[in-house]
């Protein structure tokens, strides 16, 4: 397994061809994807181990991707914290949000574990599956961004109610944080002892603090999160949307890789980043809504800035969204290995442009 692409671009080992996998790659932009979907609410899936194992798997098998993720929720441990979630309209809602500071918890349940044995069988079953130079990726949500939708009560524009809170209940607020980085370490340490070869934490919404803020409500619990898995030497990756304002309190998490939206440049990115941390990243989800020729433009772009340096790991700024034409993302993964047979012939960073749309994965 140290053989997989993916895990050596964490390590910011030299690899024979760029690894890429995509944020949200099970999901609604794939037909096999909703063919489950229409039998089963979200939830449920990420309920069924087998189900759950099943939609991790599409992803990698119709493309060909050098990772796996977990087919989970980062709110998914929230329940096993006591908060009912839902999803209303597809947006999540936690039905009983935290609104006083007697709210907050006051220890991790003693069955928060046990309630979460659903995703560790997944990991198994997947596991399972998966062929060996292809790792499974554990993932969680971070402190802020899930304190942000338990004082929510789901997803904000402004975090107007999670500041007030901070602001006024800073003990409770700061107690809060800690249980969430406590619990999310158990969840992911359950998930590498399930099997998981990598572990990726989102902090998506951390990007809404200032550098000051982040400081105070976001730093101190994800690197207590990373503190917590060095020892079990995994790599750890660290996902912040519109987070290039905090990237010297990104690299003093202690994360392996940073996740990185298209905000900055990669070109940019590599030299700031690089003597620290692999980079995963950049391509703007919305770059594969036109047609698959510019997808696979705007991935040899980012290639071409990467320049061959280790500790580059292929993926998006965000999410792929559900519009996202199947095609365009058979181009992205094919950009990536046709990258490398540029390179191999030694005829420096030209794509092969001939290459059809419609050429299949192998
Ligand atoms: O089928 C459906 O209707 C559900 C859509 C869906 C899916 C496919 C949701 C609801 N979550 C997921 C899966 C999911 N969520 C994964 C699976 C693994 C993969 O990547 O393939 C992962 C890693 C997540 C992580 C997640 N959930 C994040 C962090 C990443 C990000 O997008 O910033 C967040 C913020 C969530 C909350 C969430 N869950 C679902 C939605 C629509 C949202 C976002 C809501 C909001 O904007 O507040």
């Amino acid at each position: 397994m140290s053989e997989s692409l993916f895990l050596r671009a964490c390590r910011r080992e030299p690899v024979a061809r760029t690894p890429v996998w995509m944020m949200r790659q099970a999901g609604r932009y794939l037909p096999e994807y909703q063919q489950i979907r229409a039998k089963a609410d979200f939830l449920t899936i990420c309920r069924t181990p087998e189900l759950a194992a099943e939609v991790t798997l599409q992803p990698v098998r119709r493309f060909g991707f050098d990772a796996a993720i977990i087919f989970s929720d980062i709110l998914i441990p929230l329940e096993a914290l006591g908060f009912p979630i839902a999803f209303v309209n597809d947006r999540p809602t936690i039905t009983e949000p935290v609104g006083s500071a007697s709210d907050v918890p006051e220890a991790i349940p003693d069955d928060f574990e046990a309630g979460l044995q659903f995703v560790y069988q997944a990991i198994g079953l997947v596991c399972n599956e998966l062929p060996s130079h292809v790792p499974l990726i554990g993932f969680a949500g971070a402190p802020f961004t899930l304190g942000s939708y338990l004082i929510e009560g789901g997803g904000s524009r402004t975090y107007a109610k999670t500041k007030t809170f901070f602001y006024e209940c800073p003990e409770a607020a700061h107690r809060l944080l800690g249980l969430l980085a406590d619990a999310v370490a158990v969840h992911l340490g359950a998930q590498i002892r399930a099997g998981a070869q990598a572990v990726q934490l989102f902090d998506s919404w951390a990007g809404a603090l200032a550098e000051d803020e982040y400081r105070v409500w976001a730093l101190p619990y994800v690197r207590r999160i990373m503190e917590a898995l060095g020892p079990t030497g995994v790599p750890r990756i660290l996902y912040t949307l519109n987070g290039a304002h905090l990237t010297d309190s990104l690299i003093e998490t202690g994360a392996d890789v940073l996740s990185i939206d298209w905000r900055v440049p990669m070109d940019r990115a590599c030299d700031r980043l690089l003597p620290h941390v692999a980079i995963q990243g950049n391509l703007d989800p919305t770059r594969l809504l036109g047609g698959c020729n510019r997808a696979m433009q705007e991935v040899t772009t980012i290639l071409d800035m990467v320049n061959g340096r280790p500790g580059h790991i292929m993926n998006l700024g965000h999410g792929v969204l559900p519009s996202t034409p199947v095609e365009n993302v058979e181009a992205l993964v094919r950009a990536v290995h046709a990258h490398r047979r540029a390179l191999d012939s030694s005829t420096g960073s030209q794509r092969s442009d001939e290459e059809s749309c419609h050429v299949g994965i192998v």
